[in-house]
């Protein structure tokens, strides 16, 4: 633990508190223990990771090549790591953020098993008063949150939930011992990234699984080849143009939009799209027709593209019907990666059922109970339920900006940010992952992630140079955003379909798109002319 000086009032004194320890959190405390501020990161969770700490569910893993899903700061620390497949699982994405962690040192300056409950700003000493689970208090002049996208669970969603005789795990809450799956009569609620992850991975193991399906979601297949050493050899020669790609894309991965539909005959259409979709990866999704987002006439040429695959793996037409996607594009919310997915629900031990019609009304001791009355019986529930995206881990915190506003009250009307880093009436905090920038959904998370602490570094070492001690965006240079946010986002089919990525999947959650979608290179560049500008429009006080 750094030196952090406790005041006459006991609370702990740093220069900036960061809450959370994830891919973020980590880099954060670098950059900043590295500019000479007394900094701590505040962890709920007992070791480091965020994200890939919580979810340990069986058959996680990355859907971004591992490769670039990497901090690209240090050629030394990207070296000093090798991966043993192209899409490696959590238990190695866990053991790389130990990696990171290590090697910068950065252990000392990170505080477990610490909640965060509240942040208060205090008008009068111009600093944030933060509040741990346990009682600690925190005097802090800079609140970071690196508190992640995806880290508010929906995990208390149906009645009845404790009477369950059985047990019920929500997948971001996967206890660290083994769990005896086998025999037993396994369901899980949810066909998103994370329940196909599970689905594909327990299917073989249980006694009995049956899929509890809402709305159908398209598929794309991944290719995971094993890495030997000269694959590694050869990534790791590409440092110097990954590094130089990466943060331009559209969307932080190595790919790009090649091709204009206008410009190409159906038959050749057909070709790229079976060329990108051998590649085996969320290219086809990323990075092969831009149009796909904005017209609805190649929306619907890509999406029966892909439910042709879907239907030639899936032959049963009941099954068919069930799971493949008929009002919604391909590519309009998450598409998740999976291996053999579909296959699984010809197993004779794998059920399906919609309840989409019939939807789960209650838990009961013995299982789940459907609206019309249908109870089936369960040993285990697993909840791939999602989560309040983008907004609810912070949310999720009292936090209080000038006049006693609260963001909870103030995001249960209108989910407003500034570049998503920073929003007007909180001074002094920045945020990463937050609502109205790349990093709510739509990037490789450390391209993205990378660029956002960068940001705030850059910024805090402003303020420091210009003997500033307090930033604020204006509600002018805030509505800005939101506006620009909005007439992008307004544009793209992914504003029409329902899903997490509009906040649909929570009840009373004011609809936008969470994620600024014009592009990881392009918010990189005006993040960037802020910054050159003297941060314009953002209110700076000695
Ligand atoms: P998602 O993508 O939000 O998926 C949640 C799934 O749970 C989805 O299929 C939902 O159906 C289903 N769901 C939620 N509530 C219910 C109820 N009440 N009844 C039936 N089904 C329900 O979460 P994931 O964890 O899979 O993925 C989140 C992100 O993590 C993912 O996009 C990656 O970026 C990593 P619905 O579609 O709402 O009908």
């Amino acid at each position: 633990m750094n030196e952090a000086v406790r005041n006459i009032d006991g609370a702990t004194k740093l220069d900036a508190a960061i809450i959370g320890a994830g891919v973020a959190g980590l880099y954060q405390i670098y950059q900043l223990r590295n500019m000479g501020m007394k900094v701590r990161a505040f962890e709920a969770a007992s070791d480091v990771g965020g994200t890939w700490y919580w979810n340990r569910y069986p058959g996680a893993r990355f859907d971004s090549e591992a490769y670039i899903y990497q901090y690209l700061f240090s050629e030394d620390l990207y070296k000093g790591w090798s991966w043993s497949e192209r899409f490696p699982g959590q238990p190695e994405i866990e053991r790389w953020m130990h990696y990171v962690t290590d090697s910068l040192d950065l252990r000392k300056d990170i505080q477990f098993d610490a909640r965060i409950v509240s942040a208060h700003y205090n008008e009068d000493t111009r600093r944030w008063i933060i509040r741990t689970e346990d009682g600690e208090t925190i005097d802090a002049q800079f609140l970071i949150t690196c508190c992640g996208m995806l880290s508010a669970p929906l995990s208390e969603l149906f009645p009845g939930q404790s009477s369950f005789k059985g047990r019920i795990f929500h997948t971001a809450r996967w206890p660290h011992e083994p769990i005896e799956l086998e025999g037993k009569k396994v369901g899980v609620i949810g066909i998103g990234a994370t329940g196909i992850q599970v689905i594909q991975t327990i299917a073989s193991k249980v006694g009995e699984l049956t899929v509890f399906v809402r709305t159908p979601q398209y598929v794309l297949p991944m290719k995971n080849p094993k890495f030997g050493e000269a694959d590694v050899k050869a990534y790791k020669e590409r440092f110097d143009e990954l590094k130089n790609t990466l943060p331009h894309t559209f969307t932080g991965f190595e790919y790009d939009f090649m091709y204009k539909w206008a410009d190409l005959t159906p038959a050749r259409r057909r070709d790229v799209m079976e060329e990108i979709y051998q590649n085996g990866s969320l290219k086809l999704w990323l990075a092969s027709f831009a149009e796909m987002f904005f017209d609805p006439e190649v929306s619907e040429e890509i999406s029966e593209f892909v439910r042709d695959k879907m239907r030639a793996r899936l032959k049963d037409p009941k099954l068919c019907d069930l799971l493949i996607p008929k009002d919604y594009g391909f590519g309009t919310h998450r598409v998740p990666l999976e291996t053999n997915y579909l296959e699984v629900y010809h197993r004779p031990n794998v059920k399906a059922v919609s309840v989409k019609d019939n939807p789960i009304v209650e838990i009961v001791p013995e299982g789940l109970k459907l609206a019309d009355g249908t109870v089936h019986e369960l040993d285990m529930i697993v909840m791939a339920t999602g989560f309040d995206a983008g907004s609810g881990a912070l949310t999720r915190i009292d936090i209080r900006g000038r006049g006693g506003h609260t963001l909870k009250e103030d995001w249960g009307k209108d989910i407003r940010t500034a570049y998503g880093m920073q929003v007007h009436g909180y001074p002094n905090l920045f945020m990463t992952g937050a609502p109205l920038a790349p990093s709510a959904a739509l990037c490789n998370m450390t391209t993205c992630l990378q660029q956002q602490t960068e940001w705030i570094a850059d910024c805090i070492r402003y303020m420091r140079d210009k003997g500033v001690a307090v930033i604020e965006p204006t509600a002018e240079v805030e509505e800005r955003w939101v506006r620009h946010h909005d007439e992008t986002a307004n544009a793209n089919l992914i504003s029409k379909t329902n899903s997490w990525y509009v906040g649909s999947n929570v009840p009373g959650k004011p609809r936008r798109v969470l994620s600024y979608t014009g592009g990881v290179g392009t918010y990189r560049q005006k993040c960037n002319e802020v910054a050159e500008s003297g941060y314009e429009g953002f209110a700076m006080t000695a």
